[in-house]
C-alpha cells in the first residue's frame, strides 16, 4: 500500500480523498493555488503545496507543478479526483512515466473509453445496449445520409472525442444532417484537435441512468448498481439518486451486468460510470462512459456501504477489489442534492465571497460533504459548487422526508445557494412521482412565474 498521497484537486473532492486516505492510514499532501491559500480542507492535509496562481492554467492543470510537487514531497501516488486532469490520458501517462501511481485507470484503457467511437465497439462486443448508428467516423457524407434512412430521423451527430454535450448536432432531416456533420466535424477539430464524428439515433424526452463499476488490476469488475441523474438543468446535474425510481431491479441487474463487462473488457483498473439514456419503455442505451469518480459517487456509497474513494486508492495499489459481486446488494435509497453558491433568480449566476452564515444540518441518514465552513471566502476561480447534501433512508419516501428536513435545517448566508431551489424541487409533482426526463427542470424553470418576471 501507498504511504503518502498528493491530491490534485481541490474543495469537496480534496476533502473526501484526504478521508478516505486518512482512514487507510495514508499520509496525504494537496497542492493548492493563490487563490485556495486559506481552503479549509489544507488543514486536514500533512503537507500543502502552493503550485502556482489562482487560474487553474496555472495551477491545477500544471502537470509539470504537480509532478515537482510530487518528487519533493516523496509521494508514491497521484489522486487527480474530478475536473482538472482527471480524464486526461496524458497527464496519467506522465504520472507513470515519473514513477508515480496514477489512482484511476491505465492511459491506455482511459483512451480507449474516452474517445466515443471506440467506446462504443467496445461495448457492442461487450453486451453493452448501444444506440444504433455508425460503426466508425465519418468519412464520406454518404456514409452520414444513408445511416440516417436506414435508423430513421430524429439522428445525432457527435465528435468522438466530445462528452457533456459538447459537439453535438441534432438533425431532423438530411438537410440538417449534411450541414450537422460538417459544422460538427468543425467544432470538434477546433475544440479537441480531433475532428472525427459519427451519427447515431437521437432519443428524445429520455431519463438519465448511470452505472457504478469499480475495476482492479486482477481482471475483476464489479458494479454498484445505478444513479438517476434526470433532474439536470444545462448538462449541469443538480439532483443525484440510487436506485433508479421505477426501475424493474431484474432489467436494471442486466444493464449493470453489462457495464461491468464493458469495464473488465477495457482491462480497466479503478472507478468508472457508464452512462445511458432510458426511454419510456425502460430500453437503455450507452452514451459515454466517465473515466473518474464522480460527484455523485455517495448515493452509491450509501446504498452499498462501499468506500469508493477507499477503494480507487487500494486497486491503484495493486491490491484486488476488496468486494465480490455477490457481496453487494441495494440497501434503501439515497439523494444527493448539489448545493452551489448560485442565485437561481439571477440566471444561476455564481456567488463568490464571504461566508459569514454556515449552519449544517445533521441527523440520521444525513451526510454533507463539504470543504466549506463560516468564515471561508469563496474564491472565483472555480465551480461554484460548494458541497453536497446526501441524505439515506430505507425507502424513496424517506429519504425526500429526510432531504427536506436537511434543507430546512440548512442555513448558509449571505451568498446565495441552490438550497431553496433543492427545497422546492422536493415537493415537485414530476420529480415525487419520478415520472419526468433530462429537460423537466429547464422547463419548470422556464414556466415558473417568479422566476420569469426576474429573467
Ligand atoms: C444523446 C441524447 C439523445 N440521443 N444521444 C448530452 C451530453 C452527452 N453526454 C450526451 N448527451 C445526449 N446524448 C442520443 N443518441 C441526448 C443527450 C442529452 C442529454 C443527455 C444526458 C443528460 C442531459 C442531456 C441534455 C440534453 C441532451
Amino acid at each position: 500500500m501507498f504511504s503518502r498521497i498528493l491530491v490534485a484537486n481541490r474543495g469537496e473532492i480534496a476533502l473526501r480523498i484526504i478521508r478516505a486516505a486518512k482512514t487507510l492510514g495514508i499520509e496525504v499532501v494537496c497542492v493548492y493555488s493563490k487563490a485556495d491559500a486559506d481552503g479549509p480542507w489544507l488543514k486536514h492535509a500533512d503537507q500543502a503545496v502552493c503550485i502556482g496562481e489562482g487560474p487553474s492554467a496555472e495551477s491545477y492543470l500544471r502537470s509539470d507543478r504537480i509532478i515537482s510537487a510530487a518528487e519533493v514531497t516523496g509521494s508514491d501516488a497521484i489522486h487527480p479526483g474530478y475536473g482538472f486532469l482527471a480524464e486526461n490520458a496524458n497527464f496519467a501517462e506522465i504520472c507513470r512515466d515519473s514513477g508515480f501511481a496514477f489512482i484511476g485507470p491505465s492511459p491506455e484503457a482511459m483512451a480507449l473509453l474516452g474517445d466515443k467511437v471506440s467506446c462504443k465497439n467496445l461495448a457492442r462486443q461487450a453486451g453493452t445496449p448501444i444506440f444504433p448508428g455508425t460503426e466508425d467516423a465519418i468519412e464520406e457524407m454518404d456514409e452520414a445520409v444513408e445511416m440516417a434512412q436506414l435508423i430513421g430521423y430524429p439522428v445525432i451527430v457527435k465528435a468522438a472525442a466530445g462528452g457533456g454535450g459538447r459537439g453535438m448536432r441534432i438533425a431532423r432531416n438530411e438537410e440538417q444532417l449534411r450541414a450537422g456533420v460538417v459544422s460538427a466535424q468543425q467544432e470538434a477539430a477546433a475544440a479537441f484537435g480531433d475532428g472525427r464524428v459519427y451519427v447515431e439515433k437521437f432519443l428524445e424526452n429520455a431519463r438519465h441512468f448511470e452505472i457504478q463499476c469499480i475495476g482492479d488490476s486482477h481482471g475483476n469488475a464489479v458494479h454498484l448498481f445505478e444513479r438517476d441523474c434526470t433532474t439536470q438543468r444545462r448538462h449541469q446535474k443538480l439532483i443525484e439518486e440510487a436506485p433508479a425510481p421505477g426501475v424493474d431491479p431484474e432489467r436494471r441487474n442486466e444493464v449493470a451486468h453489462s457495464a461491468a463487462e464493458l469495464i473488465r473488457q477495457a482491462k480497466y483498473s479503478g472507478a468508472a460510470t457508464v452512462e445511458f439514456l432510458m426511454d419510456r419503455d425502460h430500453n437503455f442505451f450507452m452514451l459515454e462512459v466517465n473515466t473518474r469518480v464522480q460527484v455523485e459517487h455517495p448515493v452509491s456509497e450509501l446504498i452499498t456501504g462501499v468506500d469508493i474513494v477507499a477503494e480507487q486508492i487500494k486497486v491503484a495499489s495493486g491490491a484486488p477489489l476488496s468486494i465480490t459481486q455477490e457481496q453487494l446488494a441495494v440497501n434503501g435509497h439515497a439523494i444527493e442534492c448539489r448545493i452551489n453558491a448560485e442565485d437561481p433568480d439571477r440566471g444561476f449566476m455564481p456567488q463568490a465571497g464571504l461566508i459569514e452564515t454556515w449552519r449544517p444540518p445533521g441527523g440520521l441518514g444525513v451526510r454533507l460533504d463539504s470543504h466549506a465552513t463560516s468564515g471561508y471566502r469563496i474564491p472565483p476561480n472555480y465551480d461554484s459548487m460548494i458541497g453536497k447534501l446526501i441524505v439515506h433512508g430505507p425507502d424513496r419516501e424517506t429519504a425526500i422526508a429526510r432531504m427536506k428536513v436537511a434543507l430546512d435545517e440548512f442555513e448558509v448566508g449571505p451568498i446565495r445557494t441552490t438550497i431553496p431551489l433543492h427545497r422546492r424541487l422536493m415537493d415537485h409533482p414530476d420529480f415525487v412521482s419520478a415520472n419526468f426526463d433530462i429537460h423537466y427542470v429547464e422547463r419548470w424553470l422556464d414556466s415558473d412565474s417568479v422566476t420569469a418576471a426576474e429573467a
